[in-house]
């Protein structure tokens, strides 16, 4: 592939430069492996090779081919296709829910006074959560609740009976679909080893059983290990509010010890934030001849402490890479997801000292300093050390910071929705629900997930968030889709003028609200099903999330823990546009399954459409079909040609 392929004039110019850079430097990228991969196995892609036993691999051909269309066992083209995909959504549920049981484990030791630096930031959420999940709190001291609350937590993850308890958040309509398809998701441990049993040679053949085997362990995911994740980080590290900070590889300092947190679970890079201003390792700091230590953040781990700590962003996953190419990055610390063992390969060039701090990813061509809860301040402050340390080796005639970053607002949240929109005496979503029915907001959708090397570097994103934007289409964001348009300017308020529709535009002025809400991480996709429970219970705009004028996008996906998280969306009520298809097109049946008959079953289905523009049309289409079902009235305006709002996207703007 030509490298002009993924890149456009309109690519932001900091990762345009840093590829240039890897190119000079001989440094390979994700995109020079992908182009060297050249055609990528098409039989993969269709969804029609079974390697789930060693009678195989079965490579199967489409009817009319001369390849077979069943397997050394039998298994048919509709069974194969369908057991990946329920593998593939048991798999992302899987990483998800294990860091909603990491966080709940470290609450527990918190509580327990077994995590130093650790504690409750959020004591009203804590409690709001005693309540709901049945801990009785009367008397019992703050750590006693969260020790309580921490342990009923980790019950969902072993249960084996009784619907997770997080499913009761949902509309009425949508836990009677659950019962009625039998998918209410009991244990979320149990739907994922269900899946990987129902999946193996011999079990379940039906291609409806087994999608809706892989729906069960998604829901788990999302009312479940994800939900758990987000409400649990909350309370220790507090509930996130609007907050400015700055995004883009410019985020990085010439004059600072600059540290990289990437991966997904925040817990070390809190401690990492907090060690990075103690006064002694400042001190230390400028003994090397740095002004300052700069903490900034790659993928979700970003995400997370950009929501709570105002710590900028360097890049998103396509720019973990080029980040180390700046040839300024001291450390690069890793936990889990997302992160690319090619950093470990590009940092083999420069300075950098890549960290892995999980015991479940260890890296080679890596240090591995394990985090564990006990000694996490201890650890924090012995990476920063070796990143100030570092700082000596910098080499100044290689280093280049590309001096392009750009002013975001993120920190969105179910709670902080609330307040904004309704004010601090009397939040609500009234608002918002009323600007809905008034025809000033067409509908709300959720554009999210990852960016891919396989398309023009954060085009899908911007191009179908621009279009939502021109239609008047409030647009809530999350993982690496909100980066992309943070880095274009679409997470700050004066984004309404510059590209909403007028109806859109009058109700974030009037709010003071971007009209992109950064709204977390991907395990944060959870607030985005809290969030759409407030519009229900608001009124006035359907009484569950299939009558809702809502959707969802995931322009750029890649991930396993994207398809499980588009199953949650799909099992819950929700359209879902994906820019690529699942690896399914190969069984006409599970095709047919997941983009029609779904519809039927849960009021959700997938979508698969590539163009952005198109994909907006069909999201539009959507609303409006809900819009008419719930009579309400017609869209105040028109949608603004093309050319005139949205305008051009912003060149990021370098930062004074
Ligand atoms: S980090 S899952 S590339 S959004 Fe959450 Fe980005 Fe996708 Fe990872």
């Amino acid at each position: 592939m030509n490298e002009l392929e993924t890149t456009s004039p309109r690519t932001d110019p900091a990762s345009t430069a840093m590829r240039a850079r890897a190119k000079a430097e001989g440094v390979d990228t994700i995109w020079d492996r992908y182009a060297a991969l050249g055609t990528q196995c098409k039989v993969g892609e269709l969804g029609i090779c079974c390697t789930v036993c060693h009678l195989g691999p079965c490579n199967l051909g489409l009817p009319g081919s001369k390849r077979p269309q069943v397997g050394v066992c039998g298994a048919t083209i509709d069974t194969v296709a369908a057991r990946r995909l329920a593998r593939d959504m048991a798999a992302g549920s899987a990483a998800h829910s294990d860091h909603g049981r990491s966080v709940a484990r470290l609450l527990l030791q918190a509580a327990r006074g077994e995590a130093p630096g650790y504690g409750i930031a959020d004591e009203p959420k804590l409690m709001a959560l005693a309540d709901e999940l049945g801990v009785a709190r009367d008397g019992k001291s703050v750590e006693k609740v969260a020790e309580e609350v921490a342990l009923r937590c980790l019950d969902q993850f072993g249960q084996q009976e009784d619907a997770i308890a997080f499913t009761s958040r949902a509309p009425a309509k949508q836990q009677d679909d659950w019962r009625r398809l039998g998918i209410m998701p009991r244990g979320i441990d149990r739907e994922v080893v269900d899946v990987m049993h129902r999946t193996n040679m011999g079990v379940d053949a039906d291609h409806t059983s087994l999608v809706l085997g892989g729906m069960r362990s998604a829901l788990a995911d999302g009312w479940g290990g994800s939900m758990i994740a987000t409400d649990l980080q909350d309370v220790l590290f507090g509930t996130p509010k609007p907050i400015r900070a700055k995004v883009n590889l410019g985020v990085l300092r010439d004059d600072a010890v600059n540290i990289l947190v990437h991966g997904h679970e925040p817990a070390l890079a809190e401690a990492i934030v907090d060690a990075a201003t103690d006064p002694e390792m400042l001190e230390q700091a400028r003994a090397q001849g740095a002004a300052d230590i700069n903490v900034a953040g790659i993928c979700c781990t970003a995400n997370e402490v950009l929501m709570r700590r105002g710590v900028p962003i360097a890049g998103n996953f396509l720019q973990q890479e080029l980040a180390i190419v700046s040839g300024a990055v001291e450390a690069m610390l890793i936990d889990v997801q997302c992160i690319m063992p090619g950093v470990a390969q590009a940092a083999a060039c420069f300075h950098t000292e890549v960290i892995a701090t999980s015991e479940q990813a260890h890296f080679p061509g890596t240090v591995h300093v394990p985090f564990s809860a006990e000694t996490a301040q201890e650890t924090a402050r012995e990476i920063v050390g070796r990143a100030v340390a570092n700082y000596a080796h910098r080499d100044r005639n290689r280093a280049m910071i590309p001096d392009h970053q750009m002013d975001v607002v993120a920190g969105f949240t179910t709670e902080s929705i609330t307040r904004t929109l309704g004010g601090t005496y009397r939040g609500g979503y009234r608002p918002l629900n009323d600007g809905i029915i008034a025809g000033r907001i067409r509908g709300v959708a959720a554009v999210v997930g990852c960016d891919t090397p396989k398309r023009i570097q954060d085009e899908g994103h911007l191009d179908l968030v621009l279009e939502l934007l021109r239609r008047d289409i409030l647009v809530a964001q999350t993982g690496c889709s909100a980066i992309a348009c943070g880095k274009a300017g679409l997470l700050r308020p004066e984004a309404a003028l510059e590209h909403a529709g007028p109806g859109l535009r009058e109700i974030c002025e009037a709010v003071g609200i971007p009209p992109v809400l950064h709204v977390g991480s991907c395990v944060d996709n959870s607030r985005l099903l809290t969030v759409c429970m407030e519009m229900v219970k608001e009124g006035g705009i359907g009484r569950d999330f299939s009558e809702l004028p809502v959707a969802a996008a995931a322009p750029g996906w890649w991930s396993e823990k994207a398809i499980a998280i588009g199953f949650y969306a799909v099992a819950s009520g929700l359209l879902t546009v994906l820019g690529s298809p699942l690896n399914i097109l190969g069984s006409e049946a599970v095709t047919r399954l997941v983009t029609g008959e779904m519809e039927g079953m849960t009021g959700g289905r997938f979508a698969f459409e590539p163009d952005p523009v198109a994909a907006a049309d069909l999201i539009a289409a959507h609303l409006d079909r809900k819009r008419e079902a719930l009579k309400l009235r017609p869209m105040l305006y028109e949608p603004p040609p093309i050319g005139e709002t949205p305008g051009p996207i912003p060149v990021a703007v370098p930062v004074a």
